[in-house]
């Protein structure tokens, strides 16, 4: 009787809304300048009363990719929900199959219904989202920051800040919008400041071309640069397989990896030595475990990447992070921690350099009512 019954519920409306909160201060990436992210916030009700949560984030509106908030927003509204709508609300490879089957790319606006759906289903069932994808091994996940206000100083000021509150000891410098020669000078002064115990990365954002990189990975080695992440054009596999065969420094993909065919496209040329995992860019939650797979399997390295998501596409990450094995580049999931306010009743634990995970079923989160109604774009 309880399994039919958990089987019965179906889903009975869908519900998006555009938040948009400040960001702390600009982010200035190659590809982006942000003052605010735009939170679609997807809510799922089902027929036993249980509502699942969801999120979709872009990064610069539409300069990141093919998605904005606007997009996601209408998407779901006008062809992912009559597709849902009456649908067994717990059968969820038939309905990421069934969506797949009527609707091609969208993946961000993909990852958000399913994660809606894995926090309904592990509401139902009393467990957490972690727990659907085989349970925890980790209680908490390490979170880096980023580094990308665009002034040297104000750089090095803001990571001494997050050493002192042990909030973080990792971080990502954002480069490729200045002369490489001025971004290999300020890795250095940070690097000087900031001393040899923190990891210091770089996330080019595809900002150089191949020859430039050639000549500038040197220099950041030089400079104490770790990881380089995503330095040339997504759509340049060869020139990734290039960098990688150079072992100058461990290259890590990002926006190349637009899903598990990627993910197998990449593993197989040898064209990364670190996978970055975003739930967004994979098109949900099962389609990053697929590829976390793959890059197991291949020997490649893992990392927790973000779209600088809120507080819920962060959390609902964070669990399937906290089921990999070997997680050894960390995550970046602090994008709850670049806005200016938090939109949940109980903020997320950020502490201990790392992230802890909620024990409470589903993604273990609450929205606050309040927050959401004060920054939801009006129509
Ligand atoms: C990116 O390309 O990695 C993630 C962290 C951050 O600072 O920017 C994003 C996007
Ligand atoms: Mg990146």
């Amino acid at each position: 009787m309880h399994h039919r019954k958990l089987m019965d519920a179906v889903i009975s409306d869908i519900n998006c809304s555009i938040i948009d909160i400040p960001t702390i201060r600009p982010h200035k990436m190659a590809v982006s300048t942000m003052g605010a992210q735009s939170l679609v916030i997807v809510r799922l009700r089902c027929s036993d009363d249980i509502e699942g949560i969801g999120e979709a984030t872009t990064i610069g509106g539409l300069n990141y990719g093919g998605e904005s908030p606007e997009s996601i927003k209408t998407n779901i509204e006008a062809y992912f929900k009559p597709l849902l709508l009456g649908q067994p609300a717990s059968q969820i490879a038939s309905l990421r199959k069934r969506l797949n089957g009527a609707i091609k790319d969208n993946r961000f606006a993909k990852s958000a219904i399913e994660t809606a759906l894995y926090d309904a289903y592990g509401k139902r069932l009393g467990v957490s989202l972690s727990d659907l994808f085989g349970g925890r091994i980790h209680d908490r996940i390490s979170v880096l920051w980023t580094l990308a206000s665009g002034d040297t100083q104000a750089d090095i000021a803001e990571a001494q800040h997050m050493l002192g509150m042990r909030r973080h000891n990792s971080f990502k410098l954002k480069i490729g919008l200045r002369e490489p020669r001025d971004d290999i000078k300020h890795i250095t002064a940070v690097r000087k400041a900031l001393g040899d115990d923190v990891s210091l990365r770089v996330d080019i954002n595809q900002g150089w071309s191949e020859t430039q990189t050639l000549r500038y990975l040197p220099g950041l080695a030089d400079a104490g640069v770790e990881l380089v992440e995503q330095p040339i054009h997504e759509k340049n596999f060869e020139g990734m397989q290039r960098l990688t065969a150079l072992a100058c420094l461990p290259i890590m993909a990002d926006e190349a990896l637009k899903g598990p065919h990627d993910a197998f496209r990449m593993a197989a040329g040898h064209c990364a030595n670190v996978f970055a995992i975003k739930i967004e860019q994979a098109g949900g939650l099962q389609n990053a475990r697929d590829m976390i797979a793959i890059a197991e399997a291949a020997g490649i390295a893992l990392y927790g990447g973000t779209m600088l998501e809120g507080s819920v596409s962060t959390i609902a990450a964070a669990h399937l992070f906290s089921t990999i094995g070997k997680l050894e580049w960390g995550t970046e999931m602090f994008g709850p921690l670049l806005l200016k306010d938090e939109i949940l009743t109980l903020p997320l634990d950020y502490s201990d350099f790392s992230l802890g995970l909620p024990r409470g079923p589903g993604l273990g989160i609450e929205l606050d009512e309040d927050k959401l109604a004060f920054y939801a774009r009006k129509p």
